[in-house]
């Protein structure tokens, strides 16, 4: 197997190569909102060929955009996809790169370029909103006095976030390194080690639970729900997981309401579904059969309904780059008994692919990924925007969640630093070309394996089929080899059969990884 040389130069149309010193060109950049669901599945968007759940407005992107059939997070877990989405560097090269808890300090390193960075070195107002899980703070902060470092330190000129996740401590929006709403009187602490005198878990205070838990999430319980870690104070500041989506989409709708109206903006925007606990709005409670974890994926979609209507009312749309994904594969019981086995009915959130989150199998990594862009996105000659029958481009290149840094230095003009793993993959997801990545490395939980377009191959690695989601691992006794193009769902291992395409994806693997 031969590396297919990386691409050199594009001719792409001159609003798509702005040059990040020209100031006349500045006025035509797009804005960029990058919204990335967790946890979601291929197989929980309908416009993946679901029929059993139903997302209009990610359809609608879709339709009016570009649909990757075979795109990747560079890993099947939440900290070391998002690492790599800002920092365009694997994550298996930091072992820090794992999931983390709601204390832990920024993990990007406050001295190395970052994608944000880079958007605010070419004049973008730049901002996060949402899930981040990327640590916050030097380990272990006073969360009642400003935080510092935080995504502010790393290229967001404005965030408003959740730490870690929306089942860990402290369940708390944290706006700008400070806790919101958080009164004197009653500070906040928090700890991963230890509970606090007299706070309520979920063993002294089952009663006091409106969801149970089924692993794991046994911790200090807030609006009801036991989470992972102690907290105590900080009552008026606890965020009402009910509440959440609302409460984001105001701080979108205020960061739109501050920006200058010359200034491009750069958005990240973390939605909090499917991730546990899965607690949609009222208004969502029934809106599928699935029970919470659908009723969330329908909240998720409403919110990008959202997102892109406030665009469109405002005139943005025509200038705005929408991207909607993931950050890995789906998971039913992740660590509460919230139905989601019990009402999955006939819903494959996996798509028919094996594995999921966790997993070195397909369903870890391969996520949705949609992509709107004004009227760049042409089909058969016609903006795709401009189509209302559902007539969206479709590629099936090989991305990487983490090649947007390198495409969008490629649109902003802007130098890629040395050594940097992201690839320009610009005109792809212009949908003016087709090329992919030859091959990529993906990572679950600090195991790594090796993917091309027509293979993956999975070094042995000892350890459990199945944690206790459920999820297939992909732990092999020895290398596997799945031909992805005769046997998507990776049924049949091929290893014995094809020794010198393992032998050679081998070589690459291991050259690459050092593994
Ligand atoms: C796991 C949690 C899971 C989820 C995950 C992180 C347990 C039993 N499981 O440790 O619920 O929080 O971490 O998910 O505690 S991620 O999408 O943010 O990576
Ligand atoms: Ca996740």
């Amino acid at each position: 197997m031969k590396l297919k040389p990386q691409k050199i130069a594009m001719a792409l149309p001159a609003v798509l190569a702005a040059s990040c010193t020209g100031t006349e060109q500045e006025a035509q950049q797009p804005n960029v909102v990058l919204i990335i669901a967790d946890d979601l599945g291929l197989g929980d968007v309908s416009c993946y060929g679901s029929t059993t759940i139903s997302t209009p407005n990610i359809d609608a992107m879709a339709n009016t955009g570009i649909r990757f059939t075979n795109a990747h997070a560079t890993s099947a877990t939440s900290t070391p996809s998002r690492y790599a989405l800002m920092t365009g560097l694997y994550p298996w090269k930091n072992p820090d790169a794992k999931i983390l808890p709601g204390d832990a300090p920024l993990l990007i390193p406050t001295d190395i370029p970052t994608m944000p960075k880079m958007f605010q070195a070419c004049g973008y107002h730049t901002a996060a909103i949402g899930k981040w899980h990327l640590g916050m703070g030097a380990g272990n902060p006073d969360w009642n006095q400003p935080i510092v470092p935080s995504g502010n330190t790393v290229g967001f000129d404005y965030t408003c976030l959740i730490a870690a996740t929306n089942d860990r401590v402290p369940c708390v929006y944290v706006e700008d390194g400070i806790v919101e709403g958080l009164e004197a009187d009653d500070p906040i602490y928090v700890s991963y080690e230890h509970n606090f005198d007299g706070e309520p878990t979920a063993l002294t205070n089952p009663e006091m639970l409106k969801m149970q838990w089924s692993d794991g999430h046994y911790n200090s319980i807030v609006n009801g729900i036991s989470r992972i870690g102690f907290m105590k104070g900080g009552q008026k500041a606890r965020w009402i997981d009910e509440d959440m989506s609302e409460y984001f989409l105001g701080k979108f709708r205020n960061f739109l309401n501050g920006r200058k109206e010359d200034q491009p903006f750069f958005l990240y925007y973390g939605l909090h579904q499917p991730h546990v606990p899965r607690v949609p709005n009222p208004k969502f409670v029934g809106a599928t059969t699935m029970g919470p974890r659908g009723d969330v994926i329908a909240e998720a979609d409403w919110c990008v309904g959202q997102i892109v209507k406030e665009l469109k009312d405002r005139g943005l749309l025509d200038n705005t780059i929408i991207i909607f994904t993931s950050d890995n594969g789906p998971v039913l019981d992740d660590g509460y008994s919230d139905d989601a086995v019990e009402k999955l009915g006939n819903h494959d959130p996996m798509n028919g692919l094996r594995g999921g989150k966790y997993s070195l199998f397909d369903a870890g990594t391969h996520i949705p990924l949609i992509m709107t862009w004004g009227n760049q996105i042409k089909v058969n000659g016609q903006p795709a925007y401009t189509s209302t029958e559902g007539t969206g481009k479709e590629s099936d290149a090989l991305v990487s969640l983490m090649d947007f840094y390198a495409s969008f230095a490629s649109m902003l003009g802007a130098q890629m630093p040395e050594g940097s793993d992201s690839e320009n993959y610009l005109g792809t997801f212009a949908g003016i070309e087709d090329t992919g990545r030859d091959h990529m490395i993906i990572e679950a939980q600090s195991r790594t394996a090796f993917l091309t377009s027509d293979y993956a191959m999975l070094p042995p690695y000892k350890g459990p089929q199945r944690n206790k989601t459920g999820n297939e691992l992909g732990n092999l006794d020895d290398w596997g080899l799945f031909d992805l193009n005769a046997d998507p769902a990776q049924k049949i291992d091929v290893a014995t059969e094809r020794p010198q395409v393992l032998d050679s994806l081998r070589n690459m693997y291991k050259q690459l990884t050092a593994r």
